[in-house]
């Protein structure tokens, strides 16, 4: 058991920088790891599906897909809150997160419906 939050990425995967901002701005503790043929076996190991951002929990239970593990921060830590606070704004917020393109978005075991809370 660790008290930080590991985050398996790349610089360039879009996915995987917007849930390390997401970790900085709400300064949760986290370790990033850069995917490579060297963690493979961790990787594999780890992850459900072939596909970056992958989570791991301070218990060490895992995530992947973006908005699901956003959603996740988000409801462990509420603030800051990564939604606006005015309605409109944080409904669009939300949604457009939510239509954002993502292979496993369907078929994810993580994916559920939007919360608009
Ligand atoms: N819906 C997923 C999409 C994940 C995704 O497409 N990740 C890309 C990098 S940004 C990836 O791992 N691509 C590797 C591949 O397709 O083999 C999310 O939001 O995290």
């Amino acid at each position: 058991m660790t008290d930080e939050f590991e985050l398996v990425g790349l610089e360039d995967s879009g996915n995987s920088v917007k849930v390390r901002s997401a970790l900085r701005y709400k300064k949760i503790p986290f370790r990033w790891t850069n995917r490579s043929l060297k963690n493979n076996a961790f990787f594999k190991k780890n992850a459900q599906v072939p596909l970056l951002p992958l989570i791991l929990l301070p218990d060490r239970s895992t995530m992947q897909d973006s908005t699901p593990i956003l959603e996740y921060l988000e409801a462990q830590y509420q603030e800051p809150s990564i939604h606006p606070d005015e309605p409109a704004s944080r409904f669009v917020s939300i949604l457009l997160e939510w239509l954002s393109p993502g292979p496993t978005r369907t078929t994810s075991p993580f994916s559920k419906s939007p919360t608009f809370a």
